[in-house]
């Protein structure tokens, strides 16, 4: 299976991105993480996303607050899907980021989650790999089951208690 590579622009998104790690194991995706910074480390960030196919990755996934060119820089560099996590933080408390990484310019997207959306970035990742492996769009298949349940789980005690 392809890996993905989690990158984040500092170690300061850490406690936010290890939520999309822990969902790449879940599903038993193989995945590499990296500190790499647009900004502070801009030849790094650039060798390894020009390396990213022929190193064995299928997906990017960038996470950056602030000043949030990280997923963009990716993205300008590999024409594997990037997905964006726009980070929490700043003045803006995490818009900035979330305009940073998504408002690309028209021929290189990046697919952007939701404001510290870890774990959506992981299943979107875990989406892209599973058109072309069975195994993994069963377990997703099995992921969304499992949450519905859940659901009716949730929906059961409510009745129950509004009827009590
Ligand atoms: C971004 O600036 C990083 O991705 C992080 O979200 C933010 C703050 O970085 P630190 O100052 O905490 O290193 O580049």
């Amino acid at each position: 299976m392809k890996k993905v590579a989690i990158i984040m622009g500092s170690d300061s998104d850490w406690p936010v991105v290890k939520g999309a790690c822990e969902q790449l194991r879940q599903f038993g995706i193989p995945f590499e993480a990296h500190i790499l910074s647009a900004h502070r480390t801009p030849i790094q960030a650039a060798e390894f996303a020009r390396n990213a196919r022929v190193n064995g990755f299928g997906v990017l996934i960038c996470a950056a607050g602030m000043a949030a060119h990280l997923a963009g820089a990716f993205a300008g560099n590999s024409t594997l899907p990037v997905i964006g996590i726009p980070m929490k933080g700043g003045a803006m408390d995490g818009l900035d980021a979330l305009l940073a990484t998504v408002q690309m310019p028209s021929g290189i997207p990046v697919a952007t989650v939701a404001i510290g959306g870890a774990k959506n970035a992981a299943v979107l990742a875990a989406q892209i790999l599973a058109v072309s492996d069975d195994d993994l769009a069963r377990k997703l298949d099995e992921a969304r089951e499992e949450m519905a349940l859940q659901i009716a789980k949730k929906e059961e005690k409510l009745q129950a208690e509004l009827n009590a």
